[in-house]
Protein backbone atom coordinates (compact mmCIF):
# COMPACT_ATOMS: atom_id res chain seq x y z
CA UNK A 1 0.00 0.00 0.00
CA UNK A 2 1.30 3.29 -1.01
CA UNK A 3 1.83 5.60 1.87
CA UNK A 4 0.16 8.82 1.55
CA UNK A 5 1.73 12.17 1.96
CA UNK A 6 2.67 13.85 5.13
CA UNK A 7 1.33 17.12 6.51
CA UNK A 8 5.07 18.58 5.86
CA UNK A 9 5.31 16.89 2.47
CA UNK A 10 1.82 18.03 1.33
CA UNK A 11 2.87 21.79 2.19
CA UNK A 12 6.50 21.61 -0.12
CA UNK A 13 4.66 20.13 -2.65
CA UNK A 14 2.09 23.26 -2.50
CA UNK A 15 4.99 25.68 -1.90
CA UNK A 16 6.43 24.11 -4.78
CA UNK A 17 3.43 25.36 -6.76
CA UNK A 18 3.95 28.80 -6.29
CA UNK A 19 7.64 29.85 -7.04
CA UNK A 20 7.48 33.13 -5.60
CA UNK A 21 6.22 31.77 -2.63
CA UNK A 22 9.16 32.51 0.58
CA UNK A 23 8.69 29.61 2.23
CA UNK A 24 6.92 31.52 4.95
CA UNK A 25 3.78 29.87 5.35
CA UNK A 26 5.69 26.06 5.45
CA UNK A 27 7.27 27.96 8.86
CA UNK A 28 3.65 29.01 10.29
CA UNK A 29 2.19 25.85 9.21
CA UNK A 30 5.59 24.06 11.20
CA UNK A 31 5.19 26.05 13.90
CA UNK A 32 0.71 25.21 14.25
CA UNK A 33 1.97 21.21 13.51
CA UNK A 34 4.17 21.18 16.31
CA UNK A 35 1.75 23.23 19.12
CA UNK A 36 -0.95 20.66 17.81
CA UNK A 37 1.26 17.46 18.69
CA UNK A 38 2.19 18.59 22.19
CA UNK A 39 -1.93 19.92 22.78
CA UNK A 40 -2.78 16.55 21.53
CA UNK A 41 -0.95 14.71 24.14
CA UNK A 42 -1.73 16.75 27.16
CA UNK A 43 -5.81 16.50 26.17
CA UNK A 44 -5.31 12.69 25.83
CA UNK A 45 -3.86 12.66 29.36
CA UNK A 46 -5.55 15.73 30.99
CA UNK A 47 -7.44 13.44 33.11
CA UNK A 48 -4.35 12.05 34.28
CA UNK A 49 -2.14 15.13 34.99
CA UNK A 50 -4.80 17.43 36.90
CA UNK A 51 -4.52 19.61 33.74
CA UNK A 52 -8.42 19.89 33.32
CA UNK A 53 -10.45 21.73 35.94
CA UNK A 54 -10.52 25.92 35.91
CA UNK A 55 -7.76 27.52 36.16
CA UNK A 56 -9.07 29.81 38.57
CA UNK A 57 -8.78 32.50 35.84
CA UNK A 58 -11.37 33.84 33.89
CA UNK A 59 -10.47 35.09 29.86
CA UNK A 60 -11.44 38.58 28.38
CA UNK A 61 -14.63 37.06 28.00
CA UNK A 62 -15.24 37.06 31.29
CA UNK A 63 -15.49 32.62 30.70
CA UNK A 64 -13.77 30.48 33.36
CA UNK A 65 -10.65 29.46 31.58
CA UNK A 66 -9.99 25.99 31.89
CA UNK A 67 -6.25 24.95 32.46
CA UNK A 68 -5.74 23.58 29.05
CA UNK A 69 -7.11 26.62 27.44
CA UNK A 70 -4.12 28.27 29.15
CA UNK A 71 -1.87 25.91 28.60
CA UNK A 72 -3.52 25.73 24.57
CA UNK A 73 -2.79 29.64 24.04
CA UNK A 74 1.13 29.16 25.17
CA UNK A 75 2.50 26.55 23.61
CA UNK A 76 0.51 27.90 20.06
CA UNK A 77 2.00 31.48 21.31
CA UNK A 78 5.63 30.06 21.43
CA UNK A 79 5.25 27.68 18.55
CA UNK A 80 4.38 30.97 15.99
CA UNK A 81 7.05 33.49 18.13
CA UNK A 82 9.71 31.20 17.31
CA UNK A 83 9.14 31.57 13.63
CA UNK A 84 10.76 34.30 12.19
CA UNK A 85 7.51 34.93 9.89
CA UNK A 86 4.68 35.68 12.47
CA UNK A 87 5.01 39.13 13.85
CA UNK A 88 1.92 38.96 16.18
CA UNK A 89 -0.94 36.92 17.48
CA UNK A 90 -4.19 37.71 18.81
CA UNK A 91 -6.32 35.19 20.72
CA UNK A 92 -9.43 34.38 22.56
CA UNK A 93 -7.19 33.58 25.66
CA UNK A 94 -5.30 37.50 25.31
CA UNK A 95 -6.72 40.41 26.14
CA UNK A 96 -5.09 42.85 23.59
CA UNK A 97 -3.33 42.05 20.14
CA UNK A 98 0.59 40.52 21.18
CA UNK A 99 3.48 41.92 19.15
CA UNK A 100 6.39 39.72 19.02
CA UNK A 101 9.03 42.17 20.11
CA UNK A 102 13.33 41.78 19.57
CA UNK A 103 14.69 38.72 19.30
CA UNK A 104 11.64 36.87 17.95
CA UNK A 105 10.23 38.04 14.81
CA UNK A 106 10.34 41.83 13.98
CA UNK A 107 10.66 40.82 10.34
CA UNK A 108 7.51 38.68 10.67
CA UNK A 109 4.84 40.11 7.51
CA UNK A 110 2.27 37.57 8.71
CA UNK A 111 -0.13 37.92 11.91
CA UNK A 112 -2.18 34.77 12.92
CA UNK A 113 -5.22 34.71 15.06
CA UNK A 114 -6.35 31.89 17.15
CA UNK A 115 -9.09 30.41 19.76
CA UNK A 116 -6.02 28.06 20.98
CA UNK A 117 -8.93 25.73 22.53
CA UNK A 118 -12.51 26.28 21.80
CA UNK A 119 -15.45 24.18 23.70
CA UNK A 120 -12.62 23.83 26.28
CA UNK A 121 -15.73 23.56 28.43
CA UNK A 122 -16.28 20.37 26.80
CA UNK A 123 -12.69 18.52 28.34
CA UNK A 124 -14.00 17.16 31.78
CA UNK A 125 -16.08 15.45 30.03
CA UNK A 126 -14.20 13.94 27.70
CA UNK A 127 -15.84 15.68 24.47
CA UNK A 128 -13.97 16.72 21.24
CA UNK A 129 -12.97 20.06 21.37
CA UNK A 130 -10.59 22.27 18.77
CA UNK A 131 -8.40 24.75 17.78
CA UNK A 132 -9.10 27.35 15.66
CA UNK A 133 -6.66 29.46 13.71
CA UNK A 134 -6.84 32.48 10.91
CA UNK A 135 -3.77 33.85 8.90
CA UNK A 136 -3.27 37.23 7.33
CA UNK A 137 -0.17 39.29 5.90
CA UNK A 138 0.48 42.61 8.27
CA UNK A 139 -0.91 45.55 6.77
CA UNK A 140 1.37 48.04 9.05
CA UNK A 141 5.17 48.52 7.82
CA UNK A 142 7.10 45.64 8.30
CA UNK A 143 10.22 45.57 11.18
CA UNK A 144 7.40 48.54 13.50
CA UNK A 145 4.97 47.20 16.28
CA UNK A 146 1.76 45.34 15.14
CA UNK A 147 -1.33 47.97 14.48
CA UNK A 148 -4.92 46.87 15.25
CA UNK A 149 -4.91 47.25 11.40
CA UNK A 150 -2.96 44.07 11.23
CA UNK A 151 -5.65 42.44 13.02
CA UNK A 152 -9.18 43.75 11.88
CA UNK A 153 -9.31 42.85 8.38
CA UNK A 154 -12.17 41.57 6.56
CA UNK A 155 -12.04 37.69 6.22
CA UNK A 156 -11.68 37.64 2.68
CA UNK A 157 -8.01 39.13 3.31
CA UNK A 158 -7.28 35.71 5.03
CA UNK A 159 -4.17 33.81 3.46
CA UNK A 160 -5.28 30.57 5.34
CA UNK A 161 -7.24 29.47 7.82
CA UNK A 162 -7.75 25.47 9.70
CA UNK A 163 -8.56 24.09 12.81
CA UNK A 164 -7.21 20.81 14.83
CA UNK A 165 -10.10 18.90 15.83
CA UNK A 166 -9.22 16.64 19.00
CA UNK A 167 -11.46 14.07 19.01
CA UNK A 168 -11.78 9.98 17.94
CA UNK A 169 -8.69 10.92 16.14
CA UNK A 170 -6.53 14.14 16.05
CA UNK A 171 -6.91 15.88 12.41
CA UNK A 172 -5.42 19.24 10.77
CA UNK A 173 -7.84 20.71 8.28
CA UNK A 174 -6.78 23.90 6.76
CA UNK A 175 -6.82 25.71 3.17
CA UNK A 176 -5.02 28.24 1.80
CA UNK A 177 -7.85 29.70 -0.75
CA UNK A 178 -7.41 26.48 -3.34
CA UNK A 179 -9.66 24.06 -1.04
CA UNK A 180 -9.40 22.15 1.82
CA UNK A 181 -7.68 18.86 2.97
CA UNK A 182 -7.41 16.89 5.92
CA UNK A 183 -4.68 15.78 8.08
CA UNK A 184 -4.81 12.68 10.61
CA UNK A 185 -2.32 12.39 13.43
CA UNK A 186 -0.97 9.32 13.83
CA UNK A 187 0.69 9.38 17.15
CA UNK A 188 2.79 6.00 17.12
CA UNK A 189 4.75 7.72 14.27
CA UNK A 190 3.95 11.56 15.18
CA UNK A 191 3.19 12.51 11.73
CA UNK A 192 -0.08 13.90 10.18
CA UNK A 193 -0.97 12.19 7.18
CA UNK A 194 -3.31 13.46 4.26
CA UNK A 195 -6.43 11.67 5.17
CA UNK A 196 -9.25 13.60 3.68
CA UNK A 197 -8.14 15.42 0.51
CA UNK A 198 -10.24 18.04 -1.57
CA UNK A 199 -12.95 17.97 1.46
CA UNK A 200 -16.11 18.89 -0.04
CA UNK A 201 -19.33 19.99 1.97
CA UNK A 202 -22.56 18.29 0.44
CA UNK A 203 -25.01 21.14 -0.80
CA UNK A 204 -28.04 19.40 0.80
CA UNK A 205 -27.61 17.96 4.22
CA UNK A 206 -30.05 16.58 6.57
CA UNK A 207 -28.11 17.73 10.11
CA UNK A 208 -29.10 20.60 12.09
CA UNK A 209 -27.06 21.94 14.75
CA UNK A 210 -27.70 24.90 17.14
CA UNK A 211 -28.38 25.14 20.85
CA UNK A 212 -32.64 25.15 21.00
CA UNK A 213 -32.70 25.52 25.07
CA UNK A 214 -31.97 29.51 23.34
CA UNK A 215 -35.19 29.04 21.49
CA UNK A 216 -37.80 31.50 22.91
CA UNK A 217 -35.13 34.31 22.18
CA UNK A 218 -34.14 33.29 18.84
CA UNK A 219 -35.23 35.40 15.90
CA UNK A 220 -38.42 34.87 14.62
CA UNK A 221 -36.91 33.61 11.55
CA UNK A 222 -34.96 31.12 13.02
CA UNK A 223 -37.58 29.73 14.54
CA UNK A 224 -39.26 29.31 11.93
CA UNK A 225 -36.72 27.44 10.24
CA UNK A 226 -36.32 24.81 13.37
CA UNK A 227 -39.58 24.14 12.96
CA UNK A 228 -39.07 23.58 9.49
CA UNK A 229 -36.36 20.82 9.80
CA UNK A 230 -38.64 19.28 12.61
CA UNK A 231 -41.51 18.87 9.96
CA UNK A 232 -42.23 15.51 8.08
CA UNK A 233 -41.40 15.82 4.29
CA UNK A 234 -40.49 12.80 2.79
CA UNK A 235 -39.56 15.03 -0.44
CA UNK A 236 -37.01 17.39 1.26
CA UNK A 237 -35.28 14.00 3.66
CA UNK A 238 -37.46 15.94 6.50
CA UNK A 239 -37.68 16.06 9.74
CA UNK A 240 -33.85 16.52 9.47
CA UNK A 241 -31.51 14.79 12.45
CA UNK A 242 -30.79 17.58 15.35
CA UNK A 243 -26.92 17.18 16.51
CA UNK A 244 -24.92 19.97 18.87
CA UNK A 245 -21.73 18.66 20.31
CA UNK A 246 -21.37 22.53 21.98
CA UNK A 247 -18.09 22.67 20.45
CA UNK A 248 -17.63 24.12 17.05
CA UNK A 249 -15.02 22.41 15.72
CA UNK A 250 -16.64 19.26 16.28
CA UNK A 251 -19.88 20.39 14.41
CA UNK A 252 -18.63 22.08 11.86
CA UNK A 253 -16.46 19.26 11.02
CA UNK A 254 -19.20 16.52 11.23
CA UNK A 255 -21.01 18.97 8.87
CA UNK A 256 -18.42 19.47 6.54
CA UNK A 257 -18.31 15.57 5.80
CA UNK A 258 -21.77 14.71 6.39
CA UNK A 259 -23.53 17.94 4.96
CA UNK A 260 -25.88 19.89 7.89
CA UNK A 261 -25.52 23.67 9.37
CA UNK A 262 -24.47 24.99 11.91
CA UNK A 263 -26.40 28.46 13.42
CA UNK A 264 -25.58 30.10 16.39
CA UNK A 265 -28.14 32.81 16.40
CA UNK A 266 -28.46 36.47 18.73
CA UNK A 267 -30.00 34.94 22.17
CA UNK A 268 -30.42 37.01 25.25
CA UNK A 269 -27.51 36.02 26.73
CA UNK A 270 -25.67 37.01 23.64
CA UNK A 271 -27.49 40.00 21.36
CA UNK A 272 -24.64 39.96 18.64
CA UNK A 273 -24.32 35.85 18.76
CA UNK A 274 -21.86 34.27 20.93
CA UNK A 275 -18.86 33.52 18.74
CA UNK A 276 -16.43 35.73 17.74
CA UNK A 277 -15.74 36.90 14.07
CA UNK A 278 -12.39 37.15 13.78
CA UNK A 279 -11.16 33.59 15.11
CA UNK A 280 -13.68 31.24 15.00
CA UNK A 281 -16.68 33.19 12.35
CA UNK A 282 -14.12 33.92 9.86
CA UNK A 283 -11.71 31.23 9.58
CA UNK A 284 -14.99 29.06 9.66
CA UNK A 285 -16.16 30.95 6.77
CA UNK A 286 -13.17 30.29 4.67
CA UNK A 287 -12.77 26.74 4.91
CA UNK A 288 -16.67 26.22 4.18
CA UNK A 289 -16.70 28.20 1.52
CA UNK A 290 -13.49 26.89 -0.19
CA UNK A 291 -15.40 23.41 0.48
CA UNK A 292 -18.42 24.72 -1.58
CA UNK A 293 -20.74 25.89 1.45
CA UNK A 294 -21.53 29.02 2.70
CA UNK A 295 -21.02 31.04 5.92
CA UNK A 296 -23.17 34.77 6.90
CA UNK A 297 -24.48 36.30 9.90
CA UNK A 298 -27.78 37.24 8.33
CA UNK A 299 -29.64 37.24 5.38
CA UNK A 300 -27.07 38.13 2.63
CA UNK A 301 -24.49 39.33 5.42
CA UNK A 302 -21.67 37.08 4.03
CA UNK A 303 -18.81 36.65 6.77
CA UNK A 304 -15.85 36.86 5.14
CA UNK A 305 -16.69 40.62 3.76
CA UNK A 306 -17.45 42.17 7.12
CA UNK A 307 -15.37 44.76 7.95
CA UNK A 308 -13.83 44.13 11.62
CA UNK A 309 -14.16 46.67 14.21
CA UNK A 310 -13.10 44.96 17.77
CA UNK A 311 -10.61 42.23 18.43
CA UNK A 312 -13.16 40.11 19.91
CA UNK A 313 -16.11 41.09 18.29
CA UNK A 314 -19.16 38.38 18.46
CA UNK A 315 -21.28 38.13 14.94
CA UNK A 316 -24.07 35.85 14.44
CA UNK A 317 -23.20 32.56 12.56
CA UNK A 318 -24.85 30.49 10.06
CA UNK A 319 -22.49 27.98 8.36
CA UNK A 320 -22.89 24.80 6.15
CA UNK A 321 -24.27 23.34 2.93
CA UNK A 322 -24.97 26.35 0.49
CA UNK A 323 -29.45 25.05 0.09
CA UNK A 324 -28.94 24.79 3.93
CA UNK A 325 -28.04 28.51 4.63
CA UNK A 326 -29.92 29.72 2.18
CA UNK A 327 -33.21 28.58 3.48
CA UNK A 328 -32.26 30.21 6.91
CA UNK A 329 -31.41 33.63 4.92
CA UNK A 330 -35.14 33.40 3.07
CA UNK A 331 -36.38 32.65 6.74
CA UNK A 332 -34.89 35.70 7.70
CA UNK A 333 -35.27 38.12 5.04
CA UNK A 334 -39.38 37.39 5.83
CA UNK A 335 -38.91 39.10 9.12
CA UNK A 336 -36.81 42.43 7.52
P1 LIG B 1 -23.57 27.23 23.95
C1 LIG B 1 -17.76 26.89 22.88
O1 LIG B 1 -17.78 27.72 24.04
C2 LIG B 1 -18.39 27.68 21.75
O2 LIG B 1 -17.65 28.84 21.52
C3 LIG B 1 -18.50 26.82 20.49
O3 LIG B 1 -17.44 25.94 20.37
C4 LIG B 1 -19.82 26.11 20.69
O4 LIG B 1 -20.44 25.74 19.47
C5 LIG B 1 -20.66 27.16 21.43
O5 LIG B 1 -19.73 28.02 22.10
C6 LIG B 1 -21.55 26.52 22.46
O6 LIG B 1 -22.27 27.56 23.08
O7 LIG B 1 -24.11 28.58 24.36
O8 LIG B 1 -24.52 26.50 23.05
O9 LIG B 1 -23.09 26.37 25.11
Amino acid sequence: MQMTKTLGEFIIDCQAEYPEATGALTNIFSAIRLAAKIVHREINKAGLVDITGAAGLENVQGEQQQKLDVYANDKFKAALAARGDVCGIASEEEEEYVYFEEGHSPDGRYVVLMDPLDGSSNIDVNVSVGTIFSIYRRVSPVGQPVTAEDFLQPGDQQVAAGYVIYGSSTMLVYTTGNGVNGFTFDPSLGVFYLSHPNMRIPQEGKIYSINEGNYINFPAGVKKYIKYCQEKDAATNRPYTSRYIGSLVSDFHRNMIKGGIYLYPPTHSHPNGKLRLLYECNPMAFLAEQAGGKAVAGPDQRILSLQPTELHQRVPLVVGSTTMVEKVESFLREDQ
